[in-house]
């Protein structure tokens, strides 16, 4: 992918651990990579389809010094977060803070934290089977696309399914959002648990009844076995209530672990099933 880069950008700031740091200063050195597609800017030269590396340089700048971290590492992270706040067209960046006058009492050139951020798509299925379902859905859907660093892409209708599982209980009402984050995996999954538990959520039968149910369906391509997150979420080669909005919104994502497209998983399913 194309890329801005800024290098040894001089900032004085007031970063550190030590109180005498954050009293006196001393120059940090900022190394920026932007991802981004430079193409419409390369076909129209025009500086408003493009990220105006001037301005950025600037913010950097600002934010740094407004700030006072005892940890680079921190400064990188904020900085990078205001970064991709304020330039959507920034799809993955690379930062780097350099501290050439670090408190070290021995000789050395430069110490150095690097970081690399940038959105993923990530797809989740929400499912309710209480009360007012419609309304506890719309709900989360409304904290998700409220969140910072979420960009919703699209959502799927709201299916109305019959319970799986052998639970007898009421029927659902299911669909599938798919999103740019910033949140980790983990992030991710503690924000939608807060959602649930907004939602009155209680863990009373395992795939027993619930008023909003949120599962991480795929985060990227990416292959997690931990033992409070599985992605992707396993079993759903079984379920139409994930595979027919999976296939309405995004037919041809391919499943990292089958190799086979949404809708392909979709087929098969209801061929099994007839
Ligand atoms: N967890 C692990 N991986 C994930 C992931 N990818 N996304 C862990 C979200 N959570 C994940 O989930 C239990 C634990 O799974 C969490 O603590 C998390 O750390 P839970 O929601 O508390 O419990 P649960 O509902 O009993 O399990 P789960 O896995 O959500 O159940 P399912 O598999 O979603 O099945 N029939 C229809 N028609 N529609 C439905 O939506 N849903 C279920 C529940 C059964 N039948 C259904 C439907
Ligand atoms: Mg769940």
């Amino acid at each position: 992918m194309d890329y801005i880069k800024i290098t040894n950008l001089e900032v004085f700031a007031h970063h550190g651990v030590f109180p005498e740091e954050n009293e006196n200063g001393q120059n940090f050195y900022v190394n920026a990579k932007l991802y981004l597609s430079t193409r419409s800017a390369g076909v129209s030269d025009e500086l408003s389809t493009s990220v105006d590396y001037g301005q950025v340089c600037e913010r950097i700048h600002s934010h740094m010094c407004q700030h006072t971290y005892k940890l680079i590492e921190t400064a990188a992270e904020q900085v990078a977060a205001e970064i991709f706040e304020c330039y959507p067209l920034v799809e993955r960046l690379q930062l780097e803070i350099c501290k050439p006058n670090a408190p070290i009492t021995l000789p050395f050139e430069n110490v150095s934290v690097t970081i690399e951020r940038g959105w993923q798509r990530a797809f989740v299925a929400f499912g309710s089977n209480m009360g007012d379902k419609r309304a506890y859905i719309e709900e989360a859907l409304k904290a998700i696309e409220e969140h910072k660093q979420i960009r919703v892409k699209k959502v799927s209708d709201f299916y109305e399914t019959k319970p799986y599982g052998g639970v007898e209980q009421e029927d659902f009402l299911n669909g599938v959002v798919m999103f740019d984050t910033l949140l980790y995996p983990k992030e991710l999954l503690v924000f939608l648990q807060d959602l649930e538990k907004r939602a009155g959520r209680e863990r009373l039968v395992h795939w027993g009844p619930r008023t909003l149910d949120l599962d991480i369906l795929f985060y990227g391509s990416r292959i997690l076995c931990e033992e409070d997150l599985t992605v992707p979420h396993p079993d759903m080669k079984n379920r139409d209530f994930v595979l027919k909005p999976m296939a309405e919104i995004a037919p041809h994502f391919i499943h990292p672990v089958y190799g086979k497209s949404m809708k392909e998983m979709l087929q098969e399913l209801n061929q099994k099933e007839s």
